[in-house]
Protein backbone atom coordinates (compact mmCIF):
# COMPACT_ATOMS: atom_id res chain seq x y z
CA UNK A 1 0.00 0.00 0.00
CA UNK A 2 3.01 2.12 0.10
CA UNK A 3 2.38 4.13 2.76
CA UNK A 4 -0.50 5.89 1.29
CA UNK A 5 -3.33 3.79 2.75
CA UNK A 6 -5.17 2.39 6.23
CA UNK A 7 -7.59 0.46 7.69
CA UNK A 8 -10.35 1.95 10.06
CA UNK A 9 -13.00 0.75 11.79
CA UNK A 10 -15.98 2.52 12.94
CA UNK A 11 -16.73 0.66 16.68
CA UNK A 12 -20.36 -0.31 17.71
CA UNK A 13 -20.52 2.53 20.03
CA UNK A 14 -20.44 5.16 17.26
CA UNK A 15 -22.31 3.18 14.78
CA UNK A 16 -25.18 2.32 16.73
CA UNK A 17 -25.36 6.06 18.17
CA UNK A 18 -25.25 7.51 14.35
CA UNK A 19 -22.22 8.92 14.65
CA UNK A 20 -20.73 7.48 11.50
CA UNK A 21 -21.92 9.83 9.33
CA UNK A 22 -20.18 12.60 11.40
CA UNK A 23 -16.98 10.59 11.51
CA UNK A 24 -16.59 9.99 8.51
CA UNK A 25 -17.33 14.24 7.75
CA UNK A 26 -14.40 14.11 10.10
CA UNK A 27 -12.05 11.49 8.36
CA UNK A 28 -12.83 13.51 4.79
CA UNK A 29 -12.28 16.89 6.28
CA UNK A 30 -8.75 15.88 7.15
CA UNK A 31 -8.32 14.33 3.61
CA UNK A 32 -8.82 10.99 3.67
CA UNK A 33 -10.60 9.68 0.50
CA UNK A 34 -12.80 6.27 1.27
CA UNK A 35 -11.46 3.22 -1.30
CA UNK A 36 -13.80 0.94 0.19
CA UNK A 37 -16.30 0.06 2.73
CA UNK A 38 -18.87 -1.97 4.91
CA UNK A 39 -21.82 -2.65 7.23
CA UNK A 40 -20.90 -5.75 9.03
CA UNK A 41 -21.24 -7.36 12.29
CA UNK A 42 -18.13 -9.28 12.98
CA UNK A 43 -18.62 -12.73 14.14
CA UNK A 44 -16.54 -13.91 17.29
CA UNK A 45 -14.07 -15.78 15.39
CA UNK A 46 -12.97 -12.65 13.34
CA UNK A 47 -12.86 -10.50 16.15
CA UNK A 48 -10.92 -12.77 18.12
CA UNK A 49 -8.64 -13.41 15.02
CA UNK A 50 -8.66 -9.18 14.29
CA UNK A 51 -7.43 -8.82 18.29
CA UNK A 52 -5.23 -11.68 17.78
CA UNK A 53 -2.28 -9.90 18.83
CA UNK A 54 -4.32 -8.75 21.96
CA UNK A 55 -5.18 -12.72 23.20
CA UNK A 56 -3.08 -12.69 26.77
CA UNK A 57 -4.33 -9.31 27.68
CA UNK A 58 -7.16 -8.94 30.21
CA UNK A 59 -9.52 -6.38 28.43
CA UNK A 60 -9.38 -9.02 25.37
CA UNK A 61 -12.73 -10.86 26.47
CA UNK A 62 -14.60 -7.66 26.61
CA UNK A 63 -13.10 -6.09 23.35
CA UNK A 64 -14.59 -9.39 21.80
CA UNK A 65 -17.23 -9.23 23.10
CA UNK A 66 -17.79 -5.57 22.76
CA UNK A 67 -16.73 -5.90 18.78
CA UNK A 68 -19.33 -8.33 18.64
CA UNK A 69 -21.62 -6.26 20.28
CA UNK A 70 -23.29 -4.82 16.97
CA UNK A 71 -22.41 -3.69 13.52
CA UNK A 72 -19.18 -1.62 12.61
CA UNK A 73 -18.03 -0.09 9.57
CA UNK A 74 -14.43 -1.09 8.37
CA UNK A 75 -12.95 0.92 5.94
CA UNK A 76 -10.33 1.44 3.84
CA UNK A 77 -8.42 5.32 3.48
CA UNK A 78 -6.36 6.76 1.40
CA UNK A 79 -4.25 9.88 1.26
CA UNK A 80 -0.20 10.94 1.79
CA UNK A 81 1.10 9.54 4.88
CA UNK A 82 -2.12 7.77 5.89
CA UNK A 83 -0.73 5.58 9.02
CA UNK A 84 0.71 8.25 10.96
CA UNK A 85 -2.39 11.03 9.84
CA UNK A 86 -5.09 8.74 10.79
CA UNK A 87 -3.69 8.08 14.30
CA UNK A 88 -3.20 11.75 14.88
CA UNK A 89 -6.68 12.44 13.71
CA UNK A 90 -7.89 9.90 16.03
CA UNK A 91 -6.56 10.67 19.22
CA UNK A 92 -5.00 8.37 21.92
CA UNK A 93 -6.64 5.05 22.84
CA UNK A 94 -8.88 6.27 25.83
CA UNK A 95 -10.53 9.42 24.94
CA UNK A 96 -9.78 11.09 28.57
CA UNK A 97 -6.39 11.59 27.34
CA UNK A 98 -6.97 12.32 23.55
CA UNK A 99 -6.20 16.10 22.10
CA UNK A 100 -9.00 18.44 21.74
CA UNK A 101 -10.76 17.93 18.43
CA UNK A 102 -9.62 14.10 17.65
CA UNK A 103 -12.36 11.43 16.65
CA UNK A 104 -11.71 9.90 20.09
CA UNK A 105 -12.50 13.02 22.28
CA UNK A 106 -15.36 14.05 20.22
CA UNK A 107 -17.05 10.85 20.01
CA UNK A 108 -15.53 8.02 21.94
CA UNK A 109 -17.88 6.73 25.36
CA UNK A 110 -14.76 5.16 27.00
CA UNK A 111 -11.59 3.43 26.47
CA UNK A 112 -12.83 0.15 26.03
CA UNK A 113 -15.74 1.80 23.61
CA UNK A 114 -13.65 4.24 21.67
CA UNK A 115 -15.46 4.81 18.96
CA UNK A 116 -12.71 4.27 16.26
CA UNK A 117 -10.02 1.85 15.37
CA UNK A 118 -6.93 3.04 12.93
CA UNK A 119 -3.77 0.32 11.95
CA UNK A 120 -0.52 1.07 13.38
CA UNK A 121 1.51 0.29 11.09
CA UNK A 122 1.82 0.00 7.10
CA UNK A 123 2.53 -3.52 7.44
CA UNK A 124 -0.85 -3.98 9.49
CA UNK A 125 -2.63 -1.81 7.90
CA UNK A 126 -2.36 -4.05 4.34
CA UNK A 127 -2.95 -7.04 5.95
CA UNK A 128 -5.86 -5.59 7.88
CA UNK A 129 -6.99 -4.09 4.68
CA UNK A 130 -7.09 -7.66 3.45
CA UNK A 131 -9.03 -9.09 6.31
CA UNK A 132 -11.61 -7.14 5.30
CA UNK A 133 -11.88 -6.20 1.73
CA UNK A 134 -10.66 -8.61 -1.45
CA UNK A 135 -8.29 -7.70 -3.41
CA UNK A 136 -11.25 -6.57 -6.21
CA UNK A 137 -12.17 -3.89 -3.38
CA UNK A 138 -8.82 -2.70 -2.68
CA UNK A 139 -7.96 -0.75 -6.52
P1 LIG B 1 -5.36 1.63 19.68
O1 LIG B 1 -4.22 1.29 18.77
O2 LIG B 1 -5.37 3.06 20.16
O3 LIG B 1 -6.71 1.21 19.11
O4 LIG B 1 -5.15 0.77 21.01
P2 LIG B 1 -4.58 -0.71 21.25
O5 LIG B 1 -4.15 -1.37 19.98
O6 LIG B 1 -3.60 -0.62 22.37
O7 LIG B 1 -5.88 -1.47 21.80
C1 LIG B 1 -6.85 -1.98 20.93
C2 LIG B 1 -8.18 -1.85 21.60
O8 LIG B 1 -8.22 -2.59 22.80
C3 LIG B 1 -8.53 -0.43 21.99
F1 LIG B 1 -9.02 0.29 20.96
C4 LIG B 1 -9.50 -0.62 23.12
C5 LIG B 1 -9.04 -1.92 23.75
N1 LIG B 1 -8.28 -1.67 25.00
C6 LIG B 1 -8.95 -1.79 26.19
O9 LIG B 1 -10.13 -2.09 26.20
N2 LIG B 1 -8.24 -1.58 27.34
C7 LIG B 1 -6.92 -1.23 27.35
O10 LIG B 1 -6.34 -1.05 28.42
C8 LIG B 1 -6.26 -1.11 26.11
C9 LIG B 1 -6.97 -1.32 24.95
Amino acid sequence: MAGNRTLTIIKPDAFNSGKSGLIIAHLEKAGFKIISSRVMRLSEPQAQAFYAVHRERPFFAPLVRFMTSGKCMPMVLERADAVATLRKTIGATDPAEAEAGTVRKLYAESKERNAIHASDSDENAEREAKFFFAEAELI
